[in-house]
């Protein structure tokens, strides 16, 4: 793999904004416009660029609880449209989830909404506006959410890694061409300007520092392939929950929405530094480097498996209802028709309502439910995947494990991306009564027709 860097595919320590330290408590998150220095210096000259963005900041204040603690956190909207916070794969109580018009009322300008919830989970989580989300999302409205363990592993350091993917125009401002009917029938809004944001973001680390780096994907739409230069070590959490066993790290590939907890020791490489490798193809494209200075001689033990949450983890799937979810529709789709608000209309009508995706045949939101789940029920979902797209799903409300093909359960997740053509199937308890979303995190996606939804009763 060659390793290049390019414009405004690259970044180095955010300029935009002064280190975002742990901070136990903010209780007033303001979403609001702002203007900050997205672009790097050694790009050139750009301009602030304009933003939406929780207190102004992009990504919005990192949110760092203790388990057990009850999250505290009142939105305040100054924005111009309405807006909404959902508080991404973490359990909590229907009417928090953030939903609106669905679990609550969209906050309107100039108004609050408060929400409060324990945090059963420990682990790694984000929050972002569930409200035109494909374009509030990409404008800024989001930030990360950590949730300690009551004992956590010992590491030197302990950094937030937020992916994004902005789109730009040459005055470094957010085009404002959401909706665009090809990204919606493609991938999605692809941007120009693939970015990391380290918080907090050390100056240095020494050889052999045992490092914690928790990826969050925030893009609306790209799927982002990861390499660490420079570190040896493992994945110990994906979508905030513990793995049993730990992976060895690789490649470390990102749908829209999702996690991972990696902990790693740092080596003496090459290029003196720990490096974070945005791959697209064979190349590899530098968005952090933390330079190497000084050297810890004691050695490390094993790195351990983090403590387990309390989630129950599946053992077989005797007495599980099945419900298959069939994804159609998008560019090079079969689709040629599809039911939308209660109607059945050709692909062609479709596409004049920037309605290209379906679940089973019904493109949008629908009246009624997937599915009614009783409480306690155990739920199998085969995800046929027809398109020629890959598909980020997410599930609100609990993780599920996806069933491999061998039988077995892969790790708790709360988003699965399924490639095209393929059929992958996940399984799940139903847990908290309500009603809970179930969509492509690939915001295009959804906007453009992939949401249902789930009625725990
Ligand atoms: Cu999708």
């Amino acid at each position: 793999m060659t390793l290049t860097r390019r414009h405004f595919l690259k970044s180095t320590a955010a300029l935009y904004l002064a280190p975002t330290l742990a901070q136990a408590s903010v209780n007033v998150l303001e979403a609001k416009v702002a203007s900050v220095q997205l672009i790097d210096a050694e790009f050139g000259d750009y301009p602030e660029t304009q933003v939406w963005g929780f207190d102004g900041t992009v990504p919005g204040p990192l949110l760092r609880f203790k388990q057990g603690d009850t999250l505290q956190q009142t939105l305040r909207n100054s924005l111009p449209d309405p807006t909404s916070i959902h508080w991404h794969g973490l359990r909590l109580p229907n009417a928090m989830d953030g939903v609106p018009g669905f679990t609550q009322q969209a906050v309107q300008t100039g108004e609050t909404f408060d929400y409060a919830f324990p945090l059963k989970d420990a682990g790694t989580y984000w929050y972002h506006s569930h409200n035109h989300s494909t374009v509030q999302v990409a404008r800024g409205l989001y930030g990360v959410i950590v949730v300690e363990e009551q004992t956590p592993p010992d590491v030197d350091h302990d950094i937030v890694v937020v992916l994004d993917d902005w789109r730009l125009d040459e005055t470094a401002q957010i085009t404002e061409d959401f909706g665009a009917m090809h990204d919606w029938t493609h991938a999605g809004r692809m941007g120009n300007y693939v970015h990391s944001h380290l918080t907090p973001s050390p100056a240095s680390v020494e050889e052999n520092a045992r490092v914690r780096l928790r990826f969050v994907n925030v893009a609306t739409d790209r799927i982002m392939t990861i390499a660490l230069k420079g570190a040896v070590g493992k994945v110990v959490a994906r979508d905030g929950m513990p793995l049993r066993a730990p992976e060895d790290l690789d490649t470390l590939v990102f749908g829209p929405a999702e996690r991972a907890d990696v902990i790693v020791d740092i080596t003496s490489s090459e290029a003196q530094a720990l490096q974070i490798v945005f791959v697209e193809r064979d190349t590899g494209y530098l968005l952090h480097d933390i330079p190497l200075s000084g050297r810890r001689s004691d050695p490390r033990p094993p790195i351990q498996p983090l403590p387990a949450n309390p989630m129950r983890y599946l053992t077989d799937l005797s007495g599980a209802r099945e419900i298959p979810l069939i994804m159609s529709g998008g560019a090079m789709g079969r689709m040629e028709s599809a039911t939308w608000e209660g109607q059945e209309m050709s692909t062609r009508d479709l596409v004049q309502q920037g309605k290209v995706w379906a679940f089973n045949g019904v493109v949008g939101m629908p009246t009624a439910p997937l599915a009614e789940l009783r409480q306690g029920e155990l739920i199998r979902i085969p995800i046929v995947n027809e398109t020629a797209f890959a598909h980020a799903m997410h599930l609100h409300g609990t993780h599920f494990q996806e069933v491999l093909p061998d039988g077995g359960f892969g790790p708790h997740k709360d988003t699965l991306l399924v490639q095209p053509r393929e059929t992958r199937e996940i399984a799940f308890v139903a847990e908290t009564p309500g009603k809970w979303l179930f969509h492509c995190h690939m915001l295009s996606h959804q906007a453009a027709g992939m949401k249902t939804w789930f009625h725990v009763i």
